[in-house]
Order: C-alpha cells, then sequence, then structure tokens
C-alpha cells in the first residue's frame, strides 16, 4: 500500500508515534510517505520504502502568520497524485485534519478519491483543540475524517465529551518496538550515578501540563532518604524553573540535566524510578518506554495513565499534584529491593501487551477497511 503519514517532526509523542508506525509499516513492504516540514528527528529517511515531501511556507511579509494549512495541503493533494497514495494517515488533528479534508475536497474536484484517517493524540482535543478560537475547524475535521482513532479510551471519551463528536472512534493504543529495550544497549549507569545511589529519571518536553516542578518536589523527597540521582531528559519551556528549583533545594549537583537526546535507552536501561506527574496526559508514551526498560512508573491519575501504568503492579498512580503519596510510593519500591524486582517485571509485562506487533496489524487493517471503502468523487 501506498501510505501517507502527516505529522509533526519535533520529539512530541504524537511524531514519535507516527515515525515508528511509519518504520515499521516500510519494514512490512508498504511504502510511506512523510509530509512535515521538517524531517522528524527519528525518521531513519534512508531506510528502504521511506519518502519524505518537505512543505514549504513562503515567507511573505504581509502575512502575520504564515499559512501552514494551505502548503501543507497542497502538498498532500500533489503527493497524493504524483505517488499514487491510497490513503492519508495525519497524527494530531490541529492543522492536520482539517488540511487533510481541504486537500481530499481538491481532489475531489479532480476526479481522485483519498482516504484520509485522523489519530488524535492528546493535546490536540484536551487542551488546543476545545479552546474557542479552534473548537468549530477541529470538530468539523474530526467529523469529515473518514476513520478517527485515538490513542486510549480516556482520549476517545474526552473527545465526546468536548465535542459533538458524530464519527465512532476507534481505540489503537501506542506500541513500543521491544526490541530497542532488550540486548547490550550500552547502558550509562556508571556515567550518571555512583555505586549505591537510585537512578530516577523523567523524560518530557518540559511543558506547564508536565508538572515539572512535581517532579523536582517528589525527587527531593526520596532524595533526603536515600542517595539517589535524578535524571531529566527533554526541554521546553519549564525546564528553567525546574533546575532552579532542584538547585534552591539544594540537590543541584544530584539532578542532571542531559536536554534532547535521542539515546533514551541507554538511559532508562540504568533506572529505577520514571516520574510522570502530569495534569494532563491522554497516554503517556514515555512511560511506556520506562516500563519495556523495566523501570516502574511513579504517575498521577490523569488521563489515559491509568490505561497504561497498573497501581500496585508496574508502579503507583496518585492524584495530580499528590506529592506526600507519591514521595511515600517511591520510597516504598526503592527502599525494597524485592518490591523493586517485582515492579520491574510487572512494569516490562505490561509494557509487552503494547508490543508492535500486536498494534501494528490494528493500523494494517484499518488501512484495508478504508481503501476498500469505494466512495463516489464526483
Ligand atoms: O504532549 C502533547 O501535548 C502533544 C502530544 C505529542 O505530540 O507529543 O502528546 C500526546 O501524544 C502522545 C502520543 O500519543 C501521548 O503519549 C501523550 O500522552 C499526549 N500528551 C498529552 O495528552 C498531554
Amino acid at each position: 500500500m501506498n501510505i501517507g503519514i502527516v505529522c509533526y517532526p519535533t520529539f512530541g509523542g504524537s511524531g514519535v508515534v507516527a515515525t515508528e508506525l511509519g518504520h515499521a509499516l516500510a519494514k512490512k513492504g508498504h511504502k510511506v510517505h512523510f509530509i512535515t516540514y521538517n524531517q522528524p528527528v527519528r525518521l531513519d529517511i534512508l531506510e528502504t520504502n521511506i519518502y519524505y515531501h518537505e512543505v514549504n511556507v513562503k515567507d511573505y511579509p504581509l502575512f502575520q502568520y504564515q499559512p501552514y494549512e494551505l502548503a501543507l495541503s497542497s502538498k498532500m493533494v500533489n503527493t497524493v497524485i504524483d505517488e499514487k497514495l491510497d490513503v492519508l494517515h495525519v497524527h494530531y488533528a490541529i492543522p492536520h485534519a482539517y488540511a487533510a479534508f481541504m486537500a481530499k475536497q481538491i481532489l475531489k474536484d479532480r476526479g481522485i478519491h483519498i482516504s484520509v484517517i485522523t489519530t488524535l493524540h492528546g493535546t490536540d482535543i484536551t487542551l488546543v483543540g476545545k479552546n474557542p478560537s479552534y473548537k468549530e475547524a477541529v470538530e468539523f475535521s474530526i467529523n469529515h475524517s473518514d476513520c478517527v482513532t485515538s490513542v486510549s479510551e480516556s482520549l476517545k471519551q474526552q473527545t465526546y465529551d468536548f465535542f459533538n463528536c458524530r464519527k465512532e472512534i476507534r481505540v489503537i493504543p501506542n506500541f513500543i518496538d521491544l526490541s530497542l529495550y532488550e540486548g547490550d544497549q550500552n547502558c550509562a549507569k556508571a556515567n550518571l550515578a555512583s555505586e549505591g545511589q537510585k537512578i530516577v529519571t523523567h523524560i518530557s518536553n518540559f511543558r506547564k501540563l508536565k508538572r515539572t516542578q512535581d517532579v523536582v518536589k517528589v525527587f527531593h523527597g526520596i532524595w533526603k532518604e536515600i542517595p539517589a540521582k535524578l535524571i531529566l531528559v527533554g526541554d521546553g519551556p519549564e525546564r528553567v524553573k525546574a533546575e532552579q528549583l532542584a538547585k534552591d533545594l539544594g540537590m543541584g549537583r544530584d539532578v542532571i540535566y542531559l536536554g534532547k537526546t535521542t539515546e533514551v535507552e541507554r538511559v532508562l536501561c540504568a533506572s529505577d524510578l520514571f516520574i510522570l506527574p502530569s495534569e494532563s496526559e491522554s497516554f503517556g508514551l514515555a512511560a511506556l518506554e520506562a516500563m519495556a526498560a523495566e523501570v516502574p512508573v511513579i504517575s498521577s491519575n490523569a488521563g489515559g495513565l491509568p490505561e497504561v501504568n497498573i497501581d500496585g503492579v508496574t508502579g503507583y498512580i496518585s492524584p495530580v499534584g499528590d506529592i506526600d503519596d507519591m514521595v511515600k510510593n517511591s520510597l516504598s519500591i526503592l527502599t525494597d529491593e524485592l518490591k523493586l524486582a517485582q515492579m520491574k517485571q510487572g512494569a516490562r509485562e505490561q509494557a509487552e501487551k503494547f508490543e508492535l506487533e500486536k498494534i501494528l496489524p490494528q493500523y494494517e487493517n484499518l488501512y484495508k477497511e478504508i481503501v476498500a471503502v469505494k466512495q463516489p468523487v464526483s
């Protein structure tokens, strides 16, 4: 099949999911065409069956905001025609679903039918999508996609709660390539902490909703009781505040900031605990990555996190902002080697439920289904 994938090319989870999906589809023989404004950070552009089509937005002084959606729609139209695409799969509704609707209409005008699948990832619904500035357009483009999927049951429900959504939303959870977390991963443990120190990790885009100050506060509770290091991976607007708080609490030397790195596996394989206290999270891909690396997770109960992190089995869940509970739960794992071992195993077993091989056929079947529905184009 010829599949067009539209996504954000950045470090965000939706871009990572879209890229990994594309790689997996390409390995199965599909031709996968990425349509975006930059090469996705995890894209292996030299792999067989992977193609990249860059969206160029012309800078013109008249425009205060450059019309990206227009350029994207045009690029979709060109790519569908030139590459004979069977389906367009857009990740993150804003503005991708809207641009895809326009591309579909332009193609229809030329007698070409293209099926559009929209995958909802989280803030495209929960934060940005329901904002009055975008709501009408998001609702419209969801309702006019040929198929809509969401990455968790929670996000599906929130979409129905926030929008007048007439589409049946199919839940296809995020997935993980477990092979990345097996064998010799050149684990960075010795470089990150000294003997006897527990390693606590947090990975995110350091946006407000990730509550990164809570990460530092929870770590402070741990650090006061046992030798420990906090590893912060990623970057974003709240990063400086989190680092400052760590310094103010006297933990500067035990908080390591690694920034944006593609070597996440080398950090996770060295970690004893992962913290994700977000106030909103449709799924929590970073938590799944941690669990694949046998790292128990301390998380909030926001959104889809309880579908990923199973309380008392793969880690613990606390109400958003309940620092004391998160500290208590963290210490109960880190000070009990038997419990740590059990939870490591529990985490890995849970990650296996989201293994790539189990989820990929759900997308492939969806593509087949949707392409089989022949629609009039006139
Ligand atoms: O974090 C975001 O707001 C954007 C989005 C992204 O592009 O990274 O993240 C969402 O999609 C991920 C992949 O499906 C999910 O794992 C994240 O939970 C989700 N983030 C939120 O819902 C806040």
